[in-house]
């Protein structure tokens, strides 16, 4: 009996380590391909143990994915920029395989409470990331090229929110600039938005500007007024909500159209007038 369960400890053991063996050799290969996806220049490998991987050095250029990112300037007012390949194909499957665990159902901000509350307004799941997400690398260079490009400070970002969209989802258009009191406490009023889109492959699921441009446009299937965004993995718009005149913009007005077929995944970072922390 003894040896039985000696053997079946060992077994066990052996599983054990085989799984976990298995489980870091997966994880090599994913932060090589993110390597590859930087380019030889820059190293997320070389960058491991320097805590919190702040540091850039001389690699900036390849953290801004200079050369890859092409602004284009798609309505002048309100603002609104198209950045394309915003972010590399393994920055969106990192983005997205971080969040899945993690999605529930989405909500918009309640006016009487500032809360967050389910809505038919908005039937996407999602989540943001972790202050310890924060402090992976790769999450760090993508913050930072969004603070670049925009140029707000990363300090009054809010936490990036991670949203997945199923067939027939959708956000009904809205300001992302608060109608409330109580959300204006920690950093103020939302200044910009940079929606950045994580996969391919989806039918229908663009961002809607109903208040930009007289064109025509299809917006999950239905021919609008106004402007329509093409989700298409790695690219990302910007867009403001406050005016130069530090008012709230109501020609601002976005929505996310109905997917018809495919999931569509985005992240949302909105940036704040200060620090938001
Ligand atoms: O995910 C979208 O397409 C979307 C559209 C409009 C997201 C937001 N707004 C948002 O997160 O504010
Ligand atoms: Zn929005």
């Amino acid at each position: 009996m003894a040896a039985f369960a000696m053997r079946f400890v060992v077994v066990l053991l052996t599983f054990v380590t085989v799984g976990m063996i298995i489980g870091a050799l997966m994880q090599l290969e994913f932060i090589k391909k993110l390597d590859d996806s930087y380019g030889a220049k820059f190293s997320l490998t070389r960058l491991r143990g320097l805590r919190g991987g702040a540091y850039w050095g001389d690699q900036e250029d390849v953290m801004l994915r200079i050369g890859y990112v092409k602004p284009e300037v798609i309505n002048w007012s309100p603002r609104i920029i198209l950045f394309h390949n915003f972010l590399s194909a393994e920055e969106c499957d990192y983005l997205r395989a971080i969040a899945k665990p993690h999605l529930v159902v989405s909500t918009v901000v309640d006016m009487k409470t500032g809360k967050g509350v389910k809505s038919k307004v908005r039937t996407s799941s999602g989540m943001f990331l972790s202050s310890r997400d924060r402090k992976y690398p790769i999450i760090q260079g993508i913050e930072k090229r969004i603070s670049v490009y925009s140029q707000i400070p990363v300090e009054n970002g809010e936490r990036i929110q991670v949203l997945r969209y199923e067939k027939n989802q959708l956000y009904r258009p809205h300001h992302d600039y608060f109608s409330d009191p109580f959300n204006l406490k920690f950093g103020g009023q939302r200044v910009a938005t940079m929606l950045m889109y994580l996969s391919d492959g989806v039918e229908g699921g663009e961002t809607y500007f109903p208040k930009a441009g007289s064109g025509q446009c299809s917006c999950g299937g239905r021919t609008v007024t106004g402007l329509c965004v093409k989700p298409i993995k790695g690219s990302a718009v910007l867009f403001w909500s406050m005016g130069l005149d530090g008012q709230s913009d109501p020609r601002s007005l976005h929505g996310g159209c109905e997917v018809l077929s495919g999931e569509k995944w985005s992240a949302t970072k909105w940036m704040r007038q200060n620090a938001t922390s």
